[in-house]
């Protein structure tokens, strides 16, 4: 028996050498400790043994059970990490002291991954509009349910012109007009109100590697009859993988906007770090990107939309992070640089 033991244990180590994913690592799990596993079919031979070689055999196949658990973990680990580093090498490098080539001019990358994304909503059946960047009170907050005063009001330090308008701090902004816009076509003919608008925001923010005090948001907003949280989660991830042409994960989390009722705060696993955590995403592995939720019906009325015949989702997807998530550029303010070295290493939307 104690050979058997022995035999098993070098069998599992040769095993776990050669071993190099996740889901190989799960199947010899199974084949060891699995109901059916090997260690657990030791433990069936025992009942032919005696008293005291029942006991001492227990024993060593106990402590062989908890040796291989324990190997399995280590291995579990290193293959974890091994992923992470494989994803980090995979990502397009983005090397900021990489010389300049002046000779031909190149998209800013924020007009690629907006243009790569309009693309992919249009063929969704989405409009693309374009909206002002000096916007009234009116349309930034009050339609959207933030009346004067609202505390909501704080989470944005917005910049205020001297005749009452503003720098629009979100592209929000734009969904009263819109749904004003189609909400004819949805009530007369049944055709659901499909839109996206992208635009520059401004905000007071103190910068660091994730915050600018301007920055790029894609808004996006649909209305029809029966419109749920399950058509918003379908049409989020179908942009992302299209937008990264790999699985990514994400976390969908309650959010509080005044607009949106229920609310969320969908998250993505930084790619920068592989979400061990690192300054680009505040050293929380997450990052946020693209908050969203079901449209208001305050809003819906304020846009000339019954909220009892009428359901929608919008969402504000953050599309400054969205191109440093894509091509790996580690801190927001090298984007508005202005610096050629850094913003024509990028040519195509690849
Ligand atoms: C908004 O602006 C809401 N209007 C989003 C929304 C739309 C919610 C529709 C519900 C329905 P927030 O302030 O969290 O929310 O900004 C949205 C995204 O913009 C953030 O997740 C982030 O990706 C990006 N963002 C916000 N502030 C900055 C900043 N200072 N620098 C760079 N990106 C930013």
């Amino acid at each position: 028996m104690d050979e058997k033991i022995l035999n098993l244990k070098n069998k599992l180590t040769a095993e776990l050498e050669d071993v190099s994913s996740l889901v190989d690592l799960d199947k010899i799990r199974v084949a060891y400790l699995g109901k059916k596993g090997s260690v657990t079919n030791l433990l069936k031979g025992m009942k032919d043994m005696s008293g005291e070689e029942r006991k001492e055999f227990g024993k060593k196949v106990n402590e062989l059970k908890s040796g291989v658990a324990r190997f399995i973990e280590e291995k579990t680990e290193e293959l974890k990490r091994r992923e992470i580093e494989n994803e980090i090498n995979s990502m397009p490098k983005f090397d900021i002291t990489t010389p300049a080539d002046l000779t031909r001019g190149s998209y800013h990358p924020i007009t690629l991954v907006q243009r790569q994304c309009e693309a992919i909503f249009r063929s969704m059946g989405f409009t693309v509009e374009d909206y002002s960047e000096v916007v009234t009170d009116y349309e930034c907050f009050e339609s959207l349910n933030i009346p004067k005063h609202h505390p909501a009001r704080d989470m944005q330090d917005t910049y205020y012109l001297e005749n009452g308008q503003l720098l629009k701090s979100q592209t929000s902004a734009a969904q009263n007009a819109i749904i004003k816009k189609y909400g004819k076509g949805l009530i007369e003919k049944g055709t659901p109100i499909k839109a996206i608008f992208p635009g520059r925001c401004f905000r007071n923010e103190a910068t660091d590697a994730t915050h600018e005090n301007t920055f790029f948001q894609m808004e996006g907003v649909m209305v029809d009859k029966d419109i749920s949280i399950s058509n918003l989660i379908y049409f989020m991830k179908t942009m992302l993988s299209e937008v990264f042409r790999k699985d990514i994960k994400v976390r969908l989390r309650p959010g509080f906007f005044p607009f949106v009722e229920p609310g969320f705060e969908l998250d993505i696993n930084c790619l920068i770090c592989g979400g061990e955590g690192c300054p680009s995403c505040n050293r929380s592995g997450w990052l946020e990107l693209c908050p969203c939720g079901m449209i208001h019906p305050e809003v819906l009325k304020e846009g000339g939309v019954d909220p009892d015949e009428y359901t929608g989702f919008a969402f504000g997807l953050g599309l400054t992070r969205l191109v440093m998530m894509k091509y790996g550029v580690k801190d927001i303010r090298d984007l508005n640089s202005g610096s050629l070295k850094a913003l024509s290493q990028f040519t195509d939307d690849e």
